[in-house]
């Protein structure tokens, strides 16, 4: 059975970060498992080019939009050839035979029936490219993923029968339970296509930056939804509707689509219910991992600590960082990038567990028997070991399968485990001093078969590392190599063990710069330069203090700013006739519920500002120090808008 293998089509407005590392790397380790194993395996990544927001960022940045596509896009493939991705083929969905195949799709729906003209109007977010109900808006207007602000548009649309889809999506999921994966995300999936599923827009007119309509529809003002455009970039990339189409009939339907949990419902609703509609089978499981944030914060490049992958890769290795990111987190939950988990894992995992082990048969072996090792009483002596090592291995196929690769590699950690345990407790180098040489050897041998059978399993996730202990093992790691040790559990022929060096040296402290620290670090350098300004010319005359109007205000209602840690949002009494809104980075200090109907001081002539998209008309008075935050308050209770000075 052939297995085909797919991560999203990332968008090519931004530079690639973990986020993405992360998907490409479950996908490639899959991928590499599949081949290892002799299956028929095609492993699809690629770039997703149209759509509004690409066009605009393309504007932002000055360039054409294809020009500016083009170089993001290449951006993305190099850092995976730098990675080694092994991936068969890089999709761009400004490539001419995807276009031509997502205009056969849609004129294949539209001519059965599918697809049909009308009007849309609805709240739409630029940056996800999706429309949003205006229930599940924030405060009435933002996205409810992105946090950004929506704006209703209205424009003439072609809707794609998404209802008429409905219960054979229900029925998909009731009879596959493991077309999610995890399973605890199907539930939300399965409550919002029993809630209802509308109509979808699937073309705009508001811009063009997209793949037209195929011309027997006949109506170019039209460009095609980015998402119907994404999607079917899985079944073009195999040559659907073309000369290419051998590869469609081979590979399809996928074995595992893989992406991100903020793009599930994309995956799980639309795409099956656009495949309904062309008459193709189904994906057998769409796999969705959690959320990356950096030392417990979300990424964001405003706050300068996004995660680059090949930052981390060249300080601390590639296959390194690839390790840390699928064994640190349960696929579909969150997971934390921090260095010190990263080192961690490096220096008890990789280097304690198994860099040692090598290390110490390389040690023993080169004292005891010149570097020979040879396998002849390995089940003599310990084949009570082997066996627990094999019943192990054996079942590590099903967390591939299931697309768990951090317990994969939890339970291949546990033959090291036995390895270390058996040289513990034979103690080689008390047997050879006692004339037991054959058992001391064997012991030996014992952990090098281990180690051959478990790097063999390891590759898919380290692949070089991998190799390296197979070629110390003086044997290549492929399919044949898979079928002896692994398969066929063959003992290793005798040999003579190669000296490498070590292969994780320890790492004493963190190699990448802290963004807190250095944050920190600019805050101590603002602090120490300020008294320098003070000493030249930063005094005022007292008309210029004037100019800021300073005045009491009560509290009269108090709100915590959805999304946001810091923010409250107040409405003051300042003796005007309407109440003023304030937004302040108070939250951290004072709850709602202690500020309604105290009084406090604020600045009444600012400029009115943006917080969050919260209009914020004035700023009130506040010492914060080391131990805090404290407002500044009247001694006595004093009318609402009465002057300070
Ligand atoms: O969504 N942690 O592209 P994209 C983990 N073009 N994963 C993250 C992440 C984070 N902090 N940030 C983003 C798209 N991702 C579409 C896909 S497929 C037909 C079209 C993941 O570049 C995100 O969940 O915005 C998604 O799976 C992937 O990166 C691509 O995101």
């Amino acid at each position: 059975m052939s297995k085909y293998i797919t991560t999203p089509i990332y968008y090519v407005n931004g530079e690639a970060h973990i986020g993405h590392a992360y998907t490409t790397f479950i996908a490639d380790t899959l991928a590499r498992y599949e081949r290892l194993k002799g299956e028929d395996t095609f492993f699809l990544t690629g770039t997703d080019e149209h759509g509004q927001k690409i066009e605009e960022a393309a504007k932002k940045a000055g360039k054409p939009t294809q020009v500016f596509a083009d170089e993001i896009s290449a951006k993305f493939k190099n850092l995976w050839d730098e990675f080694e991705i092994s991936y068969d083929k890089f999709i761009r969905t400004t490539d001419d035979y995807h276009k031509e195949g997502v205009k056969k799709a849609f004129l294949k729906m539209y001519e059965k029936g599918d697809i049909y003209l009308g009007e849309y109007e609805g709240n739409y977010c630029v940056s996800c490219e999706a429309f949003f109900p205006e229930t599940q808006l924030i405060d009435g207007e933002f996205c409810p993923d992105c946090g950004r602000s929506t704006s209703i548009v209205k424009e003439e649309s072609y809707f794609f029968k998404l209802s008429k889809y409905q219960d054979r999506l229900l029925e998909l999921y009731e009879k596959n339970p493991d077309f999610i994966i995890p399973k605890a995300k199907a539930n939300e999936i399965v409550n919002f296509v029993k809630g209802g599923l509308k109509d979808l827009s699937i073309t705009r007119t508001s811009f063009s930056w997209g793949v037209p309509l195929p011309k027997e529809v006949n109506n170019p003002k039209h460009v095609m939804y980015v998402w119907l455009d994404a999607l079917l970039n899985y079944i073009t990339a195999l040559g659907y509707e073309n000369s290419q189409e051998q590869l469609m009939y081979r590979y399809w339907p996928a074995f595992v689509h893989l992406v991100g949990k903020d793009i599930l419902r994309f995956h799980s609703i639309y795409w099956p219910a656009f495949l309904m509609s062309l008459d193709l089978p189904l994906p057998k499981h769409i796999a969705a991992h959690g959320w990356w944030t950096r030392d417990g914060e979300k990424m964001s490049k405003s706050k300068g600590n996004v995660v680059y992958p090949k930052e981390v890769a060249d300080a601390y290795g590639y296959e390194n960082f690839r390790y840390f990111m699928l064994r640190e987190v349960p696929f579909g939950q969150d997971g934390d990038f921090s260095q010190k988990a990263l080192i961690d894992r490096i220096n008890s995992e990789l280097s304690n567990d198994l860099g040692n082990l090598l290390n110490r048969i390389i040690g023993m072996s080169s004292k005891y028997s010149n570097y020979h090792i040879d396998s002849k009483d390995v089940l003599k002596y310990h084949k009570k070991e082997l066996d627990a090592v094999d019943e192990i291995l054996e079942g590590l196929d099903k967390f591939m399968e299931q697309v768990q690769p951090n317990r994969y590699l939890e339970e291949l950690w546990k033959v090291f485990v036995i390895g270390n345990q058996a040289i513990q407790e034979s103690e080689p180098w008390v047997k050879i001093k006692n004339n037991q040489e054959d058992e001391a050897l064997a012991t030996v041998a014992l952990v090098a078969n281990i180690l051959a059978r478990a790097s063999v399993m390891l590759y898919p996730v380290m692949p070089k590392t991998a190799q390296k202990i197979a070629s110390a093992l003086k044997f290549e790691i492929d399919n044949n190599s898979y079928e002896r040790f692994v398969n066929n559990k063959e003992l290793l022929s005798p040999f003579d063990i190669e000296k490498i060096p070590p292969l994780f040296p320890k790492i004493e402290e963190p190699l990448l710069k802290d963004v807190k620290k250095e944050e920190k670090k600019e805050e101590e350098e603002v602090k120490q330069e300020k008294p320098k300004e003070e000493n030249q010319d930063n005094l005022i005359t007292i008309d210029q203090f004037f100019k800021t109007e300073l005045k009491v205000a009560t509290v009269i209602e108090a709100q915590e700013v959805k999304k946001s840690k810091k923010l409250l949002k107040l409405q003051l009494d300042v003796g005007e006739e309407k109440p003023r809104q304030i937004v302040a980075g108070i939250k951290e200090f004072y709850s709602v519920d202690e500020l309604v109907g105290t009084q406090i001081c604020m600045v009444a002539n600012l400029k009115p500002a943006k917080l969050m998209g919260i209009e914020s008309q004035g700023m009130l008075l506040a010492a914060k120090d080391d131990e805090g935050l404290c407002l500044i308050r009247p001694e006595k209770p004093k009318k609402p808008g009465t002057p300070i000075g």
